[in-house]
């Protein structure tokens, strides 16, 4: 009898080891608590009011009630028992549409609440008998599920977690009251210069959305690489996208995985902002295309990490009829209103040429329904009211752009870049902004860092990471967690509530979290995290 079993464990074992990112085992059986602190939710909400005696229990018998009427509360109900999984009992907490009368010992959903003020805001409390999530808008609702999520201990986030064990799962007692400072709590992707698979980029999803981040910029075209599928200049795919930093064989997202990742993002109330950096960093385009360049040759593919060699040739028609046929087949796949052009570190155009160039591209950005996004740079052409500047570089500041009415997006680099190294030894990553430990990723104010950008002139904040030293979703993880944390507290919570010695205290609690979640996450020596 025993045989089978250990066979079975040796197999498991080794499917295990082989897999490239291998399923979570069960969490060792040491104590785990069964609850987690109301206290310890990231991003720090508005109003925390714990309460003794009334933390509730998962049990066998515990439903899901959603308010009747809207497919996405529906949604989000589910994504709420398969949160909760097999951890309280054998099967997952069914889900059901609300009647008259909430069952007791229900956790309930309730959507169109307008008493609940703001598109994402949600007030949670948690009784005795009973969960209540309530919110005006559905984006609410979700981030109130996401706070409820970090009541429950942190072993739900294993994978392999069964009932069998015995364990409570119990969510910590009391009320949240929330919402955010900013709209745009974003992260970058460079997908360029290392492609990442299109699981990869969903598991970054999964993950931001846990911190209530709702933008994911994806930066999908560079020197070293193009990587979403053009059906009418197929090359710049195929060619573009076949090599990246270090000469892999790169990548690139057919139009129809792009449309399903833009769904799995908006189910999780991220918009996926594309980017197609132009007119510099355009090599995998002309290296695809001859005509695109001046002298008519194309170049060979690139799998250095130089910058500010390359540009479009902004004196050819054709250049413009190869910008409007990406920009309308990108605009048509993509459902959120914006589109990033780049618009950065060009060094071989003069000012005008620039400018010139950013204003056309700018009127076929909004031709196809867009508002232009780009890089600090293009704040020296005349811009629109709608379109934003995305202010990166440490040295200069859009003030100029912004007393004229530009809005913008915080993403200064000496805080925010992602690929920057936490410190010197730090195995991965650039540090030509700075070393960035987690401390400094929190202890910023995005109103006040740069001079001449006030609040009213942010639409918010978000992280870039460039990953010309990021090979894999491993490195990913490590570069970004845990700083992604405090950035997204940073773009979430009120900075009159912010103070980096209870944060790190927060921040030591959801180690077990991350680590559940399978997490390759960077014990920063800074934070205080609980021995294993
Ligand atoms: C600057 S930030 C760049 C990128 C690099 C990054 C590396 C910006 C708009 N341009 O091309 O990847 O530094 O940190």
């Amino acid at each position: 009898m025993i045989r089978p079993f250990v066979g079975f464990v040796a197999v498991s074992l080794l499917i295990a080891s082989c897999a490239k990112r291998p399923p979570l085992t069960q969490p060792p059986q040491a104590a785990r608590p069964f609850t987690s602190s109301i206290q310890h939710v990231i991003p720090l909400p508005r109003v925390v009011e714990p309460r003794a005696g009334a933390d509730f229990t998962i049990t066998a018998d515990t439903v899901v009630v959603v308010s009747p009427g809207d497919d996405r509360a529906i949604w989000i109900a589910k994504y709420l028992a398969e949160v909760i999984g097999l951890a309280a009992a054998p099967q997952r907490p069914p889900v059901e549409v609300a009647g008259p009368t909430i069952p007791p010992g229900a956790i309930s959903l309730v959507l169109g609440d307008a008493s609940v003020t703001g598109p994402e805001a949600y007030e949670l409390v948690v009784a005795h008998d009973g969960v209540t999530i309530r919110a005006s808008q559905a984006a609410g609702l979700f981030y109130g599920v996401q706070s409820f999520r970090q009541l429950l201990p942190a072993f739900i986030e294993y994978q392999a977690v069964r009932p069998d064990k015995g364990r409570p799962v119990v969510a910590a007692g009391g009320r949240i009251a929330d919402h955010p400072r900013f709209g745009w709590r974003g992260a970058m992707l460079d997908v360029s210069r290392h492609f990442m698979p299109l699981d990869d980029v969903k598991r970054y999803v999964d993950l931001i959305s846990l911190y209530k981040l709702n933008r994911l910029h994806l930066h999908l075209a560079d020197d070293q690489g193009w990587r979403i599928e053009i059906t009418s200049w197929p090359t710049l795919a195929t060619h573009g996208g076949s090599t990246q930093v270090g000469g892999g064989s790169g990548g690139f997202y057919t139009q129809a995985q792009y449309v399903d990742l833009v769904a799995y993002a908006a189910d999780r109330f991220v918009t996926i902002v594309p980017e197609i950096d132009m007119p510099g960093h355009t090599n995998a385009a002309l290296a695809s295309h001859a005509d695109l360049n001046c002298d008519g040759v194309a170049r060979e593919l690139y799998t250095g990490v130089q910058v500010g060699f390359s540009a479009l040739c902004v004196d050819k028609d054709i250049t413009y009829t190869f910008i409007d046929d990406v920009v309308r087949e990108l605009a048509a796949l993509t459902s959120g209103p914006w589109l990033h052009i780049g618009g950065d570190e060009v060094r071989t155009l003069t000012s005008d040429q620039y400018v010139r160039f950013i204003e056309r591209v700018q009127a076929i950005v909004e031709s196809h329904g867009k508002q232009m996004i780009g890089w600090d740079e293009i704040a020296s052409a005349a811009l629109l009211p709608t379109s934003v500047i995305q202010h990166w570089r440490p040295t200069s500041t859009p003030a100029e752009a912004v007393a004229r009415g530009t809005r913008v997006i915080m993403s200064i680099a000496s805080k925010t870049y992602l690929d920057m190294k936490y410190e010197s030894t730090t195995a991965i990553g650039l540090s030509w902004a700075g070393y960035i430990d987690v401390n400094t990723a929190y202890e910023w104010d995005p109103a006040t860092i740069a001079a001449g950008v006030p609040e009213s002139a942010l639409l918010g904040v978000e992280a870039p990471l460039w990953s010309e030293t990021v090979a894999t979703m491993r490195d990913v993880e490590f570069l970004a967690f845990p700083r992604l944390a405090a950035i997204a507290e940073v773009g979430w919570s009120s900075a009159e509530l912010r103070d980096w010695n209870a944060f790190k205290e927060r921040l030591a609690a959801h180690g077990a979290r991350l680590t559940a979640l399978g997490v390759n996450f960077y014990r920063s020596p800074i934070v205080p995290w609980p021995r294993p």
